[in-house]
């Protein structure tokens, strides 16, 4: 059988997702190192984003595209819920993820501090503050979605808890949101049960990205 291959960069929370959704399935695959709009990315994407994906014949984009087909594809636990309400509840999530926290969490606090676009480099204090009001509001979202079931899908993982694992990892060690983090409960106790997993100690990015 042709080998899945996973193109992007460890660092990219989108491509790690990927990654663990292939490791929670049992699915060998290669990391296929590219970086955003590089030739062998845009072989695959026309929006030359990370993740891309190949297997056979089979090429896709778009994260959620990619975690459905290895999902779907290969044999392994499943990673969507059979049941159409807490199916409809795991689209919910990764759709709110990616439209609102991903947003905010990643795009705007948590690359001020990595890709600040400052004269000196230091973090870009304005926008981290900016930023505060908000991150503090989708943490308490996250943590009462966590209130009733160990998962945001209920009571089992699903491609939902994969989507938000890495931004959830990076904001736990960044000052403001890891102590706001750190308060809740819900949403701690989530995080911590994620870090037990294989899939999530495989893909820890490297330090100083
Ligand atoms: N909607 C896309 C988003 C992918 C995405 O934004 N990837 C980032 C890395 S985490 C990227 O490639 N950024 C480069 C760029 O936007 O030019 C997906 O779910 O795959």
């Amino acid at each position: 059988m042709a080998t899945l291959q996973i193109y992007g960069l460890p660092p990219s929370t989108y491509v790690r997702t990927s990654r663990m959704a292939a490791l929670e399935k049992g699915v060998d695959h290669e990391l296929v190192h590219a970086a955003p709009h590089t030739p062998d990315l845009t072989a695959i994407s026309p929006f030359g984003k990370m993740p891309a994906m190949r297997h056979g014949d089979v090429t896709l984009f778009e994260s959620h595209a990619i975690n459905t087909y290895i999902d779907r594809a290969f044999d392994g636990p499943p990673l969507s819920p059979a049941d159409p309400k807490a199916y409809a509840r795991m689209e919910e999530w990764v759709s709110a993820v990616n439209t609102a926290i991903d947003p905010l969490m990643v795009r705007k606090y948590l690359f001020a501090y990595v890709f600040p676009g400052t004269e000196d480099g230091k973090p870009d204090r304005a926008r981290i503050e900016a930023s505060l009001e908000e991150l503090d509001r989708q943490i308490g979202i996250l943590d009462a979605a966590l209130a009733d079931s160990d998962y945001l899908a209920g009571g089992s993982l699903s491609l939902a808890d994969l989507n938000l694992l890495p931004i959830i990892h990076y904001c736990s060690g960044m000052p403001e949101s890891g102590e706001k983090i750190k308060a809740t409960s819900n949403l701690a106790a989530w995080l911590d049960r994620m870090n037990e997993r294989d899939s999530v100690q495989a893909t820890v990015p490297p330090q100083g990205n």
